[in-house]
């Protein structure tokens, strides 16, 4: 048994003398002191010998198994300083790191803003605290306005709230620069609704205005069908109706082709063969009178679009709510 436990000793030295690897030197230490390790098993043999000699050799294998898990523990801490791994295996396929992505509402909001910029639109953002001055009055609803009620609003004091539209960005714009202007405004806007699959308290509009001498409605009918023929893809139908917004007069409402049923109806589009995708019109000339413009010289044209709406139609999801949840199983899709 004396032989026995000197020579797995031995072996197990040499054998780590050689071994340079965590992994190397891991896989020894199995094999000499693991569970069914040899020595491991050499000393429940020992428990079997008669009782005269168990104690000696006991204590001779126990000598054993600590100086060999000193020289292992000793080889391991040199290998991890040096950081001696297994060799690389260069031909093992590579791991793809996890990127993140661009959130569903970002790329759209991206791509319109986009559009705008190559036809000369400068991008602008503004407060989302804004005063009732600007969300309202300098945008022709006085106190007591019917349309007041059509943009619920939440109130943080008398006077101030969330915006309910990034309408009041424009009105900023006009009281720091005279035209020719050409603008995109978008952001968070909230509204005090019920949630639903289409509405939620807080969504992203994009609106834009073009305010000069001589800007006419053709102007408007225009730019929104290069924009829309750039977003939804060349020869979208678009049809305008007329509408009312007390901030734009004329306004209409602008229906695009449903990308669904191209045009034949289903219940996307209720069956009409139409969507609603933005509001529009020429710029009322009491906003003008209110930023200090002389309306008998400049006209302008301005519209308004729902972002979550367009993400929707354009990727056919029928719950807003989706956007918001960061479910990951629905993200990872854009
Ligand atoms: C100024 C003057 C006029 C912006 C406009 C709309 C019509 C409109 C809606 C689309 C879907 C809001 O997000 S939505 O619910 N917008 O219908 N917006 S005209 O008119 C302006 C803006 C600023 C100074």
């Amino acid at each position: 048994m004396k032989e026995r436990l000197s020579k797995i000793q031995k072996e197990a030295e040499e054998a780590l003398k050689k071994a340079k690897t965590l992994e190397e030197i891991e896989a020894l230490r199995v094999k000499s002191l693991g569970r069914k390790g040899f020595l491991t098993l050499l000393i429940r043999e020992i428990g079997k010998l008669p009782k005269e000699m168990r104690p000696s050799l006991g204590r001779l294998a126990n000598e054993i198994k600590k100086s060999l898990s000193q020289v292992i523990e000793e080889k391991k801490a040199k290998a991890k300083e040096k950081r001696i791994l297994a060799p690389l295996d260069l031909t093992l396929p590579g791991k793809r790191p996890s990127l993140g992505g661009l959130h569903p509402i970002t790329q759209v909001l991206n791509e319109v803003t986009g559009i705008f910029s190559r036809l000369g639109f400068r991008i602008v953002q503004g407060p989302e605290i804004e005063t009732d001055y600007y969300n309202f009055e300098a945008l022709n609803m006085p106190p007591g306005h019917p349309a007041r009620g059509m943009l619920d609003t939440f109130y943080l004091t008398k006077n101030t709230l969330l915006r309910s539209h990034t309408s009041p960005v424009q009105i900023h714009v006009m009281e720091k620069k005279k035209p020719p202007i050409r603008v995109i405004s978008l952001g968070k806007v909230y509204r005090y609704e019920a949630v639903d699959a289409s509405h939620l308290p807080m969504f992203h509009q994009v609106e834009g205005f073009m305010v000069d001498e001589g800007i006419s409605f053709s102007h408007l009918k225009g730019v929104l069908e290069v924009f829309l023929n750039e977003l939804f893809g060349p020869k979208t139908p678009i049809r305008f109706r007329p509408s009312f917004f007390p901030y734009t007069e004329p306004s209409a409402e602008v229906d695009i082709g449903c990308l669904i049923c191209k045009g034949k109806g289903c219940s996307v589009c209720k069956r009409t063969g139409w969507l609603e995708i933005l509001g529009s019109g020429m710029i009322d000339p009491s906003v003008f009178k209110a930023v200090g413009y002389d309306s008998e010289k400049y006209t302008g044209f301005a519209f308004g679009v729902g972002i979550e709406r367009i993400a929707m139609l354009k990727y056919n999801i029928s719950d807003m709510r989706l956007f918001f949840e960061n479910d990951l199983r629905f993200l990872r899709q854009f």
